[in-house]
C-alpha cells in the first residue's frame, strides 16, 4: 500500500476536545495518510483548543462550531463545509454524552431526560451527520464512529451509555444498508478504555485500565496511535469490502469468558 493511502481525500472530524481525544488520534493519522481535514468544535469553551490543534496541519485548516444536538448547527456546519471543499470522502463521528448522574447510580434509575439526551447526542447524531454528509460524498466515502463493549455486555456504571452504544451499533448497520448503493461505507471501532477527558470524569477509571492490563490477551491497553491506524484502515481501500461492522480494538479483552 502507498505511504499516503488517503491522498486527495477530504475528511470531516467530529469530536476533538483536546490532544488526548480519540478523534485527535485518528485525525493525526488521517492527516499523516494524506487527507485534508475539517473539524467541528462543540461550543465556545472548546473553540481555541480545536483551532490550535487544527492549525498544526496548516493555518488554513477549516474549523467550525457544531453542537450535534442542534439541527440548525448541523445545517450551518455542512454549509461551511460546502464552501471549503468540492466533495467529502471521510467522516469521523467521535462524540458521546450522558448526564453525569446517569453514569453514577443504577441503570434502573435512568430518567426519561437522561435517556433522551444520551441517545440524542451519542446515537442519533450519527444518523444526522451521515444524512448531511452523504450528498457531499459524490465519489463514495467512509464513515467511522466510536463504540464501546458496554453496548453488548453489562459494564457496571456505563448504564444508559451502553444502551445508547447499542443503538449506535445498530444505526451503523442500517446506515450501511441505506448508503451502500452510494458506495458509502459505515463502520464502528469498539475501543478499549482510553484515558481521555470523557473517561477521566469516571470514578474507578484507573482501575478499569489496570483490569485490562491484567486480563486482556495483550496484557496492556490500546493506544491512540493504534486507534489512528485502525481509522486509516477503515478509511482506505484496504477495507473496501467492510461495512456495517463493529471492529474491536481492545487488546483482545472482549474474547475472554473469564
Ligand atoms: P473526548 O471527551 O475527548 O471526546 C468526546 C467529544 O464529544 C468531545 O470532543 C465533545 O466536545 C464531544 N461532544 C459531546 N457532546 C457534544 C455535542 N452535543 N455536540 C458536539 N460534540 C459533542 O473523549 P473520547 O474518549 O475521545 O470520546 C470519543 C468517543 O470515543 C465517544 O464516542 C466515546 O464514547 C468513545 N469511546 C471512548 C472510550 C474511552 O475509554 N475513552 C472507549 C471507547 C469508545
Ligand atoms: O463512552 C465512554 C464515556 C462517554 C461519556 C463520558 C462522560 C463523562 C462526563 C459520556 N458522558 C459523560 N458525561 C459526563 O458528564 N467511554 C467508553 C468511557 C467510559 O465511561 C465509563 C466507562 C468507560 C470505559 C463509565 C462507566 C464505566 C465505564
Amino acid at each position: 500500500m502507498s505511504s499516503q493511502p488517503l491522498k486527495g481525500k477530504v475528511g470531516l472530524v467530529f469530536g476533538v476536545a483536546n490532544k488526548r481525544s480519540i478523534a485527535w488520534g485518528i485525525a493525526k493519522a488521517w492527516s499523516d495518510a494524506g487527507a485534508k481535514l475539517i473539524f467541528n468544535y462543540q461550543g465556545d469553551r472548546l473553540k481555541e483548543n480545536v483551532e490550535e490543534l487544527a492549525a498544526t496541519f496548516g493555518a488554513e485548516t477549516p474549523v467550525a462550531p457544531c453542537d450535534v444536538s442542534r439541527d440548525e448547527d448541523i445545517a450551518k456546519f455542512f454549509d461551511f463545509v460546502k464552501g471549503k471543499a468540492p466533495k467529502v470522502d471521510l467522516l469521523l463521528h467521535s462524540v458521546a454524552f450522558a448526564p453525569k448522574e446517569a453514569l453514577e447510580g443504577n441503570f434502573v434509575d435512568t430518567t426519561r431526560e437522561a435517556f433522551r439526551v444520551a441517545h440524542d447526542i451519542s446515537a442519533y447524531s450519527l444518523v444526522a451527520v451521515s444524512r448531511a454528509a452523504a450528498p457531499l460524498m459524490t465519489e463514495g466515502g467512509s464513515i467511522v464512529t466510536m463504540s464501546y463493549y458496554g453496548a453488548v455486555k453489562v459494564v457496571p456504571h456505563y448504564n444508559v451509555m451502553g444502551v445508547a452504544k447499542a443503538a449506535l451499533e445498530a444505526s451503523v448497520r442500517y446506515l450501511a444498508y441505506d448508503l451502500g448503493p452510494k458506495k458509502i461505507r459505515v463502520n464502528a471501532i469498539s475501543a478499549g478504555p482510553v484515558n481521555t477527558l470523557a473517561a477521566r470524569g469516571i470514578s474507578g477509571f484507573g482501575a478499569m485500565l489496570a483490569h485490562y492490563e491484567a486480563h486482556a490477551p495483550l496484557k496492556r491497553n490500546i493506544t491512540l496511535e493504534e486507534l489512528g491506524a485502525m481509522g486509516v484502515f477503515l478509511a482506505a481501500d484496504g477495507s473496501a469490502g467492510i461495512t456495517g461492522q463493529t471492529l474491536y480494538a481492545d487488546s483482545g479483552y472482549s474474547v475472554m469468558g473469564m
